[in-house]
């Protein structure tokens, strides 16, 4: 006899170690099958793993599973995105080494991953803080910096003058440093860059190319990188305006760029950045323009920041010159709106047609003449209140351009423009901008990796020499102060020049962290090798990534950095390839519920217990009773309190049922909601599950029959339904739909289910015996890739002496499954208005009736008698009326 329940926790531990025993999951690169490389977002070492990373890890592991059983020789890595500034805090707080604790979450969170049986290649395992690893990453520093693609500049930076140190512009917060709290300063640093923007073209063409990515994903990439078409215009400023400034070389004209040219007959002013040199210019003789440039500082520069302050300005009393029209004077505002990095960092401003400007003029008063008038709309009475049209139209109210499209007003304008000249230059000139910036990777922090430069008095700017590879962080540094522990350390910095020798500095500012995990990708295709960053055969062989996953948020930086390193290492000769991932899936989130009780203090679900009834839901603590309110289900996080452990719910229900709810409830692309009824319902279904396989087993009896020559009708539904199963479920994983596969096999295991209990003669005729056991065995595998350890527990109950993770995947037989139905689209005059689904053998007669009786068609006729019915076999039928 069996036993009634599937012992979770015995059962899980027991497979884990068969796989590892079998060396099941080991990944060798000279291996003839064909590759298939999964990857999902490797995780940074925070301390534990948390629901999300279980959703994305299992999305990962059903795909490497199921592409392992189609015979494929399967990647699928893990590693650690090591490096960041958590180290650092926790080194601060606890006074411990930030290798110290890194190292120690690696171990932990490695166990937990262990945990959920995830299909792993465990001896390719990196850490990005580890020498052999970012060795390798200082070597392809070097070798991009004699590629040309890296170069050292000024940049501003956020400055916390307390902490003494440069901030991200997510760490200013309403202009103070999120630790100090101290007013953050714009400072001038010189910073080393990659040289993205040398590839801005490649990296917007080539995203057409990725038919595998999310339309999402590649539109944030398109907004980012920013290509834009426009005119460059010269303004020049009336004399008359200005004032002290006319002895100012620049003060005398002010270059713009526009991409809407067309509407400069709708121009109210001019607008130049806090920190264009005009501004600047103008606010050495004026301290209130100097306090007003001032406030704008404040904001941040991020582009986020700068979009969601209140649109302000300030009058310069300067007035630039319409380029139409001598006569008109535009006033120019020093406006905080306006970036400095962008175009030249002054417009001309529209506000018909431009929201910043409507919004703008609405607080100056400086009228709105609209200049696109839309289609069908009388321009006599056509007005812009409080929002911009920028749709298409018709010029009006602007003299020679009336009546031209806005394209063709466009064309106008830098024709005309282009033909006139200032001085020995010409007004305008056509311009492509972007606003992708080239990539600042310095970061003063210890915990990153040292950029190998030494600055030399009379040599300047010297490259580490590979030999000397990898440059070590020190391990005495103290965290006691403020500051980068490497510009303090008391030796590590002074080093002989290695070109002459003579007293040096090396750079002690280390790499931005998104460096790292721009070519671990690459990395895991020969982790262990010593000398070269990838080995060039074995990246040719496994690259590009043929599915990677993650979370959405990493939807434009991550994903733009690894598009760039596989371009720039391609120039510098390790990589053939124009695309890192050629299949990108984004998870969405893990979310819950969140309960506070009468303070407001937030509490965590375990302290919960949650009632139902007819009035509806109610919480009340578990110990002492006290009610607690329901609020919004968010993302799990930890200030919220939401959250829900990983190992606990393993220890509870097993990695199997974690892994079945987390893909089971809702499209992997959408937030899933975590809830208790949810994580039952999936632990009752593997119960079932293992219930059903042993009560096939019973049928099947302990020797299986051989295929027999042929097949009652019993034993042919039977294999109907496990063909057409295993035909269904393949597609479903292929198309990354978990859920939808999921529900195929609850429908699968019913239906199984149904037909096993109504035998009770055992044993069973031989072709029953024979398609019971089939059909277990394609239940088996269509779950396996989800719920591994339960599977291999039922394949040794249906005989199999193997693992089901060394086992092929079944082959469908297509001719029992062929469909006896067909859908067709319903249209009448050539538009969709319903679908028919009808039997294959129906005649035209019988179609055309269906048809004509959908509510969708007969809405459409609406009582008009139908002229003739086209029918397109097996896929439209149109009612021509
Ligand atoms: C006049 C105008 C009229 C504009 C109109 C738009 C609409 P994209 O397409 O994103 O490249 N602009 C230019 N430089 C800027 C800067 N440094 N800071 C803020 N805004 C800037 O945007 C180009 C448009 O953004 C330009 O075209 C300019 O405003 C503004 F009905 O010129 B436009
Ligand atoms: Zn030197």
């Amino acid at each position: 006899m069996r036993p009634e329940r599937y012992n979770v926790r015995e059962s899980e531990a027991k497979w884990r170690k068969a796989w590892a025993d079998a060396h099941v999951f080991e990944t060798r690169n000279d291996d003839p099958r064909a590759k298939y490389y999964v990857l999902e977002m490797f995780p940074y070492p925070s301390g534990r793993i948390h629901m999300g990373h279980v959703r994305n890890y299992a999305m990962g592991d059903v795909v490497a599973r199921y592409r392992r059983a189609r015979g494929f020789n399967v990647l699928h890595p893990m590693g650690w995105d090591a490096f960041g500034i958590p180290a650092e805090n926790a080194a601060m707080q606890n006074n411990t080494h930030p290798a110290t604790w890194t190292y120690a979450n690696i171990d932990t969170m490695r166990a937990q991953l262990q945990s959920m049986g995830l299909s792993l290649v465990w001896s390719r395992e990196i850490a990005t803080c580890d020498p052999s690893y970012y060795k390798h990453q200082q070597k392809l520093f070097l070798d991009f910096l004699a590629a040309g693609l890296v170069t050292r500049k000024k940049s501003k930076v956020n400055w916390d003058p307390v902490d003494h140190t440069v901030l991200a512009n997510e760490q200013v917060i309403d202009g103070l440093g999120w630790r100090s709290g101290a007013v953050v300063e714009q400072r001038e640093l010189t910073q080393w860059f990659l040289k993205i923007t040398d590839f801005s073209d490649d990296l917007l063409a080539s995203l057409d190319q990725l038919d595998r990515w999310p339309e999402k994903v590649r539109l944030m990439q398109r907004n980012w990188i920013g290509r834009s078409e426009g005119l460059m215009i010269r303004f020049v400023i009336d004399p008359k305006s200005l004032g002290s400034l006319s002895g100012e070389p620049d003060a005398s004209e002010l270059e713009i760029y526009t991409t809407r040219p067309d509407t400069l007959f709708g121009a109210k002013f001019m607008a130049i950045a806090p920190d264009h040199p005009l501004a600047a210019a103008a606010a050495r003789r004026n301290p209130e323009l100097a306090a007003f440039i001032d406030e704008c500082r404040k904001v941040g520069t991020s582009v986020a920041a700068i979009e969601t302050a209140e649109k302000k300005g300030y009058d310069t009393g300067l007035r630039a010159l319409h380029p139409f029209d001598p006569e008109w004077r535009l006033p120019v505002y020093v406006a905080n709106f306006v970036l400095m990095e962008y175009g030249t960092g002054a417009i001309f401003g529209c506000p018909a047609h431009d929201q910043r400007d409507l919004d703008f003029v609405h607080a100056y008063g400086l009228g709105v003449t609209p200049v696109v008038c839309p289609p069908s709309v009388d321009p006599a009475t056509f007005t812009v209140e409080s929002v911009a049209y920028d749709g298409a139209g018709v010029m009006i109210n602007s003299r020679f351009l009336d009546g031209m499209t806005i394209e063709e007003a466009k064309e106008e304008v830098a024709r005309r423009l282009e033909a006139v000249s200032i001085g020995d230059r010409v007004q305008a000139r056509r311009q492509v901008n972007y606003k992708l910036r080239d990539w600042g990777i310095s970061r003063q922090r210890y915990w990153g990796c040292p950029i190998p430069i030494i600055h030399c008095e009379s040599c300047g700017v010297v490259p580490v020499p590979a030999k000397d590879l990898p440059v070590r962080l020190p391990d005495d540094v103290t965290f006691d102060q403020p500051g980068n522990p490497l510009d303090r350390h008391p030796t590590w910095k002074h080093v002989a020049c290695p070109q002459c020798g003579g007293p040096a500095r090396r750079e002690t500012d280390t790499m931005d962290t998104f460096v790292d995990s721009s070519w671990y990708f690459a990395r895991f295709t020969d982790p262990a090798n010593e000398s070269a960053p990838v080995d060039r055969a074995a990246a040719d062989h496994w690259l590009a990534v043929d599915q990677y996953i993650g979370g959405i948020e990493h939807a434009i930086l991550h994903l733009l950095y690894s598009r760039f390193f596989t371009r720039a290492m391609r120039e510098c000769g390790y990589l053939d390839l124009d695309e890192p991932f050629a299949g990108l899936f984004t998870q969405g989130m893990v979310v819950h519920e969140t309960y506070r009780d009468a303070g407001g203090h937030w509490i965590a679900p375990a302290e919960v217990r949650v009632e139902a009834d007819a009035e509806g839901r109610r919480a009340f603590l578990v110990a002492g009773g006290e009610p607690v309110e329901i609020g919004l289900t968010e993302k799990m996080s930890k200030s919220k309190r939401n959250t829900v452990d990983p190992d606990d719910i393993i220890a509870t229900y097993g990695a199997d049922t974690a892994r079945w709810f987390m893909l089971s409830d809702s499209p992997p692309e959408r937030d899933v909601m975590w809830t208790e009824a949810g994580i039952q319902g999936a632990y009752k279904q593997t119960q079932r599950l293992w219930r059903l396989i042993c009560e096939i087993e019973r049928v099947v009896g302990p020797v299986r029959p051989a295929m027999p020559a042929a097949f009652g009708s019993e034993a042919t539904r039977i294999r109907r339904i496990a063909h057409a199963a295993l035909a269904k479920i393949e597609d479903d994983i292929e198309r990354l739909r978990f859920n939808v596969c999921i529900a195929t096999i609850y429908e699968f295991a019913n239906a199984l289910g149904a037909e096993v209990g109504v035998i009770d003669a055992v044993p069973a005729a031989d072709d029953l015996r024979y398609a019971f056991a089939e059909a277990g065995d394609i239940l088996v595998h269509c779950f396996a890739p989800m719920m591994p350890h339960l599977a291999e527990e039922c394949w040794e109950v249906l005989g199999h002496t193997s693992l089901v993770a060394q086992s092929p995947w079944p082959v469908a037989d297509r001719s029992l499954i062929v469909s006896s139905a067909v859908t067709y689209v319903a249209q009448v005059n050539g538009k969709k208005r319903g679908e028919l689904t009808i039997s294959r053998n129906a005649d035209a007669m019988e179609i055309e009736r269906a048809a004509l009786a959908l509510d969708g068609v007969l809405r459409a006729l609406d009582n008009r008698p139908p002229r003739k019915v086209i029918i397109v076999p097996n896929r439209i039928v149109n009612v021509v009326v």
